[in-house]
């Protein structure tokens, strides 16, 4: 089962800040950086998310996650459909796949993948997206649909991640929230300690 939290940083540099704090579940989504650079930081978040006991994503980037031994890949759909799904499987690698409406549904439960993530469950200010908000009801036909772990993502705050959960959602994933906020330990440990208080789906 994923962890409740499911924290995205930009970069190996948080991990220092954030994975003594206790995270669990951490996805690096890097943009922008040439091979060698990429490489390096997802090298350095394996190694800091293996020492910290933490669950390591590595976003779209499936070759470097096989390479470098991660566990976890993320693809979102133009990925998905450039993405060899045999060599992420034989090599052990579990995959989560984003989708932002049916059809895109469609194609993420063909790929059987361990999670499917639905977004934006509110609006973004993080990404430019052609979707509409889903809106919490959503989240529990995604859940009746997909018959497995769910990640929500997307304008989620702190104070709105009770109702997320309540909606279906087994894993709350969070960029700004947290990354932006005056003090980003401080609200990754809200958010630690609060995962034990939220309802379980249609509590
Ligand atoms: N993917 P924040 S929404 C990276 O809907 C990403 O697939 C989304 O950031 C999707 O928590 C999103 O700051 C941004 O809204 C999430």
């Amino acid at each position: 089962m994923l962890d409740r939290f499911y924290l995205i940083v930009d970069g190996a540099r948080w991990l220092d800040r954030l994975l003594p704090l206790g995270l669990g579940l951490v996805q690096l989504r890097v943009k922008g950086l040439d091979e060698a650079a990429r490489r390096a930081e997802i090298a350095a978040s394996i190694q800091k998310c293996r020492a910290s006991g933490a669950t390591l994503v590595v976003n779209d980037f499936w070759r470097d996650a096989i390479d470098l031994g991660a566990a976890w890949v993320h693809l979102g759909q133009e990925d998905l459909a450039g993405a060899d799904l045999v060599a992420i499987r034989r090599a052990g690698v579990k995959l989560g796949i984003s989708t932002h409406s049916h059809e895109e549904l469609d194609a993420a439960l063909a790929a059987d993948p361990d999670y499917v993530a639905l977004g934006p469950v509110y609006p973004t200010t993080l990404k430019v997206m052609p979707w509409a908000p889903q809106g919490l009801d959503r989240i529990g036909e995604w859940k009746r649909i997909t018959k497995r772990p769910l990640v929500a993502i997307g304008g989620i705050t702190l104070e709105r991640a009770p109702g997320v959960a309540r909606a279906g959602a087994d894993s709350i994933a969070v960029i700004s929230d947290v990354l932006s906020h005056p003090d980003p330990e401080a609200r990754c440990k809200a958010w630690l300690d609060a995962r034990a208080t939220w309802p379980a789906a249609s509590d």
